[in-house]
């Protein structure tokens, strides 16, 4: 069974490895969010790509969420203790942002190939490959797209410096997806939402990880006229996000902070909203918009349990 997942951030990444472990990993598509991507210290960094290729790939610290289990920081120390020695200047040096040492090997392979001149998709395609994933790893667009989010204080600030330097305290006044509007979906994308007889939308930030992949023209509409059985799990568990600040960015821009809340925004995209067990209450609100509720245990702690979460969704839409 053709399965097409809409992925972006940890939840998305972890569903997507269990998913892989339990259909055939080679009928699986991940169209993944760029809108984090960002130039770190000369390399460009798709935390969200590195981050699915690593959970598919059986590689990732599964409690830090992000980069490889056996890693280690010594070039990121060195680069630190350097900076420290520099007069203190306004120059923002990113040594906020930690870059493992065999992480690094990722960014330096797809730095190289787009100096090549490869599009972000082959070069994704390239490392899937170099990581012995069958699956189909695709960006959202071969085109920059950023998310940049604006501070109740008037402040305008790239993802990776909300998210990371500031730990997304920041409260958020506005979203944007720059470039979206000029970007096109890469190779593949729309056919693999057209090709998929399930599309999902993994418990990922709805705001901050799965618009900017529906931003890019022609994604939204694809997936409204899918013949696929279209599901959505949603991030929010007993009114709080799992991993990340997907709460308080809901609650900022006025959505409920409930699977209610998540259903809204994906109205008109979905058939199925799978929310947690804590939630159950909410079922009836699911019906009203016109979705069916699966009320599943979506906790996922660890490989077996997303592996479990993954077929219940996949038995439960089939
Ligand atoms: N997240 C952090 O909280 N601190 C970091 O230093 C950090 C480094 C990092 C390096 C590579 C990478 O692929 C991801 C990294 N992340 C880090 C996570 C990243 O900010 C988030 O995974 C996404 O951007 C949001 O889902």
């Amino acid at each position: 069974m053709r399965v097409c997942a809409i992925a972006g951030g940890v939840g998305s990444a972890r569903l997507c490895a269990g998913l892989a472990r339990v259909m055939d990993r080679r009928d699986l598509t991940m169209i993944v969010n760029t809108g984090d991507d960002e130039r770190i210290r000369g390399l460009h960094v798709s935390p969200d790509i590195d981050t699915v290729l690593y959970h598919l790939a059986d590689l990732t610290d599964w409690q830090r969420g992000w980069g490889l289990a056996e890693e280690s920081f010594v070039a990121h120390e060195r680069y630190q203790s350097l900076v420290e020695k520099l007069p203190g200047g306004k120059d923002d040096l990113q040594d906020w942002f930690a870059l493992g040492d065999r992480d690094l090997a990722t960014h330096l392979l797809r730095g190289r190939l787009l100096d090549l001149g490869r599009p972000l998709g082959e070069v994704t395609q390239a490392l899937a490959e170099a990581f012995g994933i069958e699956s189909t790893v695709l960006p959202m667009s071969d085109d920059p797209v950023r998310t940049v989010l604006t501070t109740t204080e008037g402040e305008r600030l790239d993802f990776q410096t909300y998210f990371v330097r500031r730990h997304h305290t920041d409260d958020l006044s506005n979203i944007e997806y720059t470039g979206a509007e000029q970007s096109t979906p890469a190779h593949g994308v729309i056919e693999a939402i057209q090709g998929a007889e399930v599309v999902i939308i993994p418990p990922s930030n709805p705001v901050l990880s799965v618009a900017p992949i529906l931003a890019v023209p022609g994604v939204e509409k694809a997936i409204t006229r899918s013949a696929a059985i279209r599901a959505a799990v949603s991030p929010i568990v007993g009114g709080r996000a799992l991993k990340g600040p997907a709460d308080r960015v809901l609650s900022a821009l006025g959505h409920d902070v409930s699977p209610v809340g998540v259903a809204r925004i994906y109205k008109g995209l979905i058939d199925v909203l799978v929310l947690d067990a804590v939630d159950e209450q909410h079922a009836p609100d699911i019906e009203a918009l016109e979705m069916r509720p699966v009320v599943l245990d979506t906790i996922m702690t660890g490989p077996e349990e997303a592996a479990r979460l993954a077929k219940d969704i996949l038995d439960a839409v089939a």
